[in-house]
């Protein structure tokens, strides 16, 4: 097995390094300079081209951090002018975000948005967050505005309880602490990111998120619609929630 690169070093898709790209826009509008989305990715080829795209066209770049997918992610994200950091080794959301996290901050990116590739983040709703003027800017589904869409009452239900429960737990006033939609200024994405996390899957979003109130960040939430993927399939099982859910009382 080749040795394991640091991931900044590890396979980025171009020639040029994330500080001498930074803030380049890739499409046409104003470009927000600074600013990089990473989207994290295990076969999403249906869906990762008209992600990067509709980010190119807000002036967003957009790193994606693939986990060896079979179905060719990385070089459809490619095609479409994305950052791609291909990783090797253990497959997972939370390291893959550290290493894409990692990545955006050697960069010397001041704003790093994390979303989900499967288009149930509105690419849309970028430039609310970045406007929220906060530490953590959320994209909240449990405050007035926002919602879910195409989910069935059994995925509701979940989801709510889901964030209900670890609020409760952890006695954080947000309202939706499980999403994966977030706008990071960079030196409190550094700070958390120093802290001993110790979540590798779903409950890294709560994880990071609680880390972020404890060191005392202005926390915001910003009311988004998600909508259900249709295109690819879920990664979400019973087994990851459980696994989830076991982790918050350890926060
Ligand atoms: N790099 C990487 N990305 C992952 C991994 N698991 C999931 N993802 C990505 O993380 C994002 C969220 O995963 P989803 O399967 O959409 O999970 P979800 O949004 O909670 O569940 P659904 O609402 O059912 O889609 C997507 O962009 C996935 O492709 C992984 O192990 N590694
Ligand atoms: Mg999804």
């Amino acid at each position: 097995m080749p040795a394991r690169l640091p991931p900044w070093q590890a396979r980025p898709s171009r020639d040029a390094s994330p500080r001498l790209r930074r803030g380049r826009p890739q499409g046409g509008g104003s470009g927000i300079p600074g600013t990089i989305v990473v989207v994290p990715t295990r076969n999403e080829v249906g869906n990762i081209g008209v992600l990067v795209d509709a980010l190119s066209a807000l002036g967003l770049r957009a790193l994606v951090v693939d986990d060896a997918s079979p179905d060719g992610t990385a070089a459809m994200a490619r095609l479409h002018g994305a950052e791609v950091l291909e990783r090797r080794g253990a497959p997972g959301l939370g390291p893959a975000y550290r290493d894409g996290f990692a990545w955006a901050l050697s960069g010397g990116y001041d704003t790093i948005v994390q979303m989900d590739a499967d288009l149930s983040h509105d690419p849309a709703d970028v430039p609310r967050l970045l406007a929220a003027g906060a530490d953590l800017a959320l994209g909240s589904r449990y405050v007035p505005g926002g919602g879910t869409r195409n989910w069935g009452w059994r995925r509701r239900a979940l989801s709510r309880f889901g964030s209900l429960y670890a609020q409760a737990w952890l006695g954080v006033p947000v309202a939706d602490l499980t999403g994966g939609f977030k706008c990071w200024r960079a030196d409190l994405l550094g700070r958390v990111l120093e802290q001993p996390l110790v979540s590798d899957g779903y409950a890294f979003q709560v994880e990071t998120t609680l880390a972020a109130h404890r060191l005392g960040a202005r926390v915001a939430e910003v009311p988004i619609v998600f909508t259900e993927r249709t295109e690819g399939r879920s990664k979400m099982s019973l087994a990851i929630t459980v696994e989830a859910a076991l982790r918050v009382p350890r926060f």
